[in-house]
């Protein structure tokens, strides 16, 4: 760990590790209304991650774009690139998909600001380049919170080099580069909207049971709703948390509908939820 920071650390009480945190789309949207914040939702996050930093941690915040991003990405295809057949609408698409995203952003920054927390936004389209998690950004920047403040960021329309000229990047991309190249991370977590974590089947099927354990080599389980979602859904989440095993020991999908399910793994390692673990981990 970095001296200057572990002082200031230090200074400010012990410092326990860092907590990386993913608001799901689907936990704080409704996804199928356009712009349709779920505000409850996001205060009792914030309230249960204000508990976070209380313990200790240092915390930080990536969120998803449910209904502000994903209804027109998909509409004008913006994951795709430019298409010099529509590419007017596109760019007025990206203007108002990083419109709605601020907006969305805004009301994450005050719920967290509302139960006392500071907090930095750092839109992805100022400093990416790229897609997937071998985007171009140096995310040392997210270290820098020696003041306890929480950095905040989210899934944007980011520029591309290249024809393609711009492209979606999502906020599990940011957690798997956050998590592999930051130190001291304890507990990397996918908050979800619809579950208590990964099932073997729907959400809405009572036949569907939670799977406690997962490792890459227990394969893909679920499906992604191309319909609605532009990113990936739970198979992306899947592919990013088996990138992070290996360099967190916990990364866990839980029910951001019961949050402070988060402080349990804290404290006892253990709570309701799916936790990712490496092939060889015991
Ligand atoms: O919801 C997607 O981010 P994600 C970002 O984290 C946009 O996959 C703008 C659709």
């Amino acid at each position: 760990m970095n001296l200057r920071y572990m002082l200031s650390r230090i200074a400010h009480g012990q410092f326990m590790g860092r907590v990386i945190i993913k608001l799901g789309g689907g936990l704080i949207t409704d996804k199928q209304q356009y712009k349709t914040a779920l505000k409850d939702r996001i205060d009792s996050v914030s309230r249960v991650i204000s508990e976070i930093i209380d313990m200790g941690h240092s915390v930080i915040v990536i969120h998803g774009a449910g209904s502000y991003g994903h209804i027109e990405a998909k509409k004008w295809k913006i994951s795709e690139g430019l298409d010099s057949e529509i590419s007017e609408n596109q760019f007025s698409a990206i203007d108002t998909i990083q419109r709605d995203m601020d907006e969305l952003n805004s009301m994450v920054m005050e719920s967290l600001r509302g139960v006392g927390i500071s907090c930095e936004s750092f839109p992805p389209r100022d400093w990416v380049n790229g897609i997937g998690i071998g985007f171009a950004g140096d995310v040392s920047r997210f270290e820098r919170n020696s003041e306890d403040i929480v950095p905040v960021s989210f899934g944007d329309v980011v520029p591309v080099i290249g024809e393609k000229k711009f492209g979606i990047l999502s906020g599990d991309h940011l957690m798997v580069r956050l998590a592999n190249e930051l130190p001291d991370v304890v507990l990397c977590v996918f908050l979800l909207g619809d579950s208590s974590g990964l099932l073997t089947g729907p959400p809405d099927s009572d036949s569907s049971v939670l799977i406690e354990r997962w490792s890459k080599s227990q394969g893909l389980v679920g499906e992604h709703d191309s319909a609605i979602d532009v990113t990936g859904g739970i198979l992306l989440k899947l592919q990013c948390a088996s990138e992070i095993v290996e360099s967190s020991d916990h990364v866990w999908f839980m029910d951001g509908r019961v949050p402070n399910r988060m402080l349990e793994v804290l404290s006892k390692g253990e709570t309701i939820g799916t936790r990712i673990v490496r092939d060889n981990q015991s």
